[in-house]
């Protein structure tokens, strides 16, 4: 059975986004403001359009939000990832083998739920990205102070047509001053299938955060449906303070400066749930048990290998193949839609700031073996106190729960002299999710630390520079 969805486009996405983008009610819709012939025509024109018409659309902000293309497209949908297809998993409590599934794809194990990044695509061609899902959820940031705007445009489950489930985008731990974009459920709004909402974010706090889909979320988040998110500081280009002129936060002093940066999102897999949500089961959650721990989306080794087709510049464009499907890394077919590396490439005497958020459900232990990690920032917030007394500290070991991040920045040590990069472990010491239980994989990748300026300078986050 072919579980590759038909590409479908014919949806009303644009009756949808006229309908729900402002909360006030309907207003001009991109396609009508253009129409109009833009703000002048609008204005000249108002008397005839109707109060309505007129409160809304001749404050300037209200016609910029109509006539402005969101930062970040986003789908929701679901798909296939790779894990280690050996040892197989038998679940007592389901009583058939889960891992690996019997219906993945060729190359596949495991069923997942999960965003896709559609930016560039127009509203009808993104409906081609169903069960075309990435895990982790794409990678994308902000700057302090920046109107930002993700659009979700809900397009549905191939694998379960019968699950007709809404999505959201929740911005964990971004204050919102009201929930109408704050993606939970009950107290404010979910996208229904087939229709599309753009999110609007006044990025005020720097810092490392999380996002992740809010409806039935034990179920969504630990389906995949969850990523990394960041605001770099207003502080950010300021070349005074630290030459490269790139902060973590608005430290006044350059403490926070760094070379390079690496996101380093953690997730699980629980083998149970994502098999019983492929055949039309219920998982029992209570018997919840990471079979899989995932740095950015994926297992040791699969960790070291290259990305596929990752958002390169703020535009947060993809590149995608003649199938819509991501490009993925040589040589491995099966990672398409786990395209991020994390993988950590440096130059001997570098600082390099790595953000790590945990959306699995259980404690993680990252431990950078041999190097000193500076902690600057937990929870998006500078480690500082109230009279400005620095509160970061060094360690080799962060430990966090689900929902939480960390920012921390290390000095590349010299490197040995010897051929190649020096190669420095960074893991989750929770032994069982370092190893998966299975001799292998998990929560582990390596920092490679090349001789000083071997490695040109780094273009967008997580950049190799291979
Ligand atoms: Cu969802």
């Amino acid at each position: 059975m072919n579980r590759r969805s038909e590409p479908t486009t014919k949806h009303s996405v644009a009756e949808g986004e006229r309908a729900m983008t402002d909360p006030r009610g309907p207003l001009l819709s991109r396609r009508q403001l253009l129409k109009y012939g833009g703000l002048t025509a609008v204005a000249v024109g108002a008397a005839g359009l109707g109060p309505r018409l007129v409160g809304s659309v001749l404050q300037p902000a209200r016609a910029a939000a109509a006539d402005r293309p969101p930062d970040l497209k986003l789908v929701g949908t679901d798909g296939w990832i790779s894990l280690p297809p050996s040892p197989s998993i038998f679940s007592q409590s389901l009583g058939v083998t889960v891992h690996p599934d019997s219906y993945a794809p060729d190359g596949r194990t495991t069923y997942i739920f999960g965003f896709a990044n559609a930016s560039g695509l127009a509203d009808d061609v993104q409906f081609n990205l169903k069960n075309k899902a990435q895990h982790s959820a794409p990678l994308f940031w902000a700057r302090e102070g920046q109107d930002f705007r993700v659009q979700l445009t809900n397009v549905g489950l191939a694998q379960r047509p019968d699950l007709f489930d809404e999505h959201t985008v929740h911005w964990h731990g971004f204050k919102n001053v009201i929930p109408f974009f704050d993606g939970e459920p009950t107290g404010s709004i979910s996208i229904p299938q087939g229709q599309t909402f753009t999110y609007v974010y006044n990025s005020h706090d720097p810092g490392t955060y999380m996002y992740h889909c809010h409806v039935e979320d034990t179920e969504h988040v630990h389906m995949g449906m969850t990523g990394l998110v960041f605001v770099r500081p207003a502080q950010d280009g300021n070349t005074s303070l630290y030459p490269s002129g790139k902060y973590a936060y608005n430290d006044g002093d350059g403490s926070t400066g760094f070379d390079r940066e690496f996101a380093m999102f953690l997730s699980e897999v629980w083998a149970d749930s994502h098999w019983a949500d492929a055949h039309i089961q219920l998982p029992e959650w209570s018997d919840y048990r990471a079979d899989f721990s995932l740095l950015n989306g994926r297992v040791y080794p699969d960790t070291l290998q290259p990305h596929g087709s990752i958002a390169q510049d703020d535009t947060f464009v993809v590149q995608r193949d003649g199938s819509w499907d991501l490009l993925a890394p040589a040589g491995r077919p099966d990672l398409a839609n786990q395209p991020l590396s994390a993988l950590v490439t440096c130059n001997a005497g570098e600082r390099v700031l790595l953000r790590f958020a945990n959306l699995g459900f259980l404690e993680a232990a990252m431990t950078l073996a041999g190097i000193k990690l500076h902690v600057v920032g937990r929870d998006a917030t500078l480690l500082r106190g109230r009279t400005g007394f620095d509160t970061g500290y060094e360690t080799n070991t962060i430990s966090f729960g689900a929902g939480e991040s960390f920012d921390a920045i290390f000095t590349a040590p010299a490197h040995s002299g010897g051929s190649g990069p020096d190669t420095y472990v960074l893991y989750n010491r929770a032994y069982a999710r370092g190893d998966n239980l299975a001799g292998g994989g998990g929560q582990r990748t390596e920092v490679h630390v090349y001789p000083a300026g071997a490695l040109p300078a780094q273009r967008f986050p997580n950049d190799l520079r291979l």
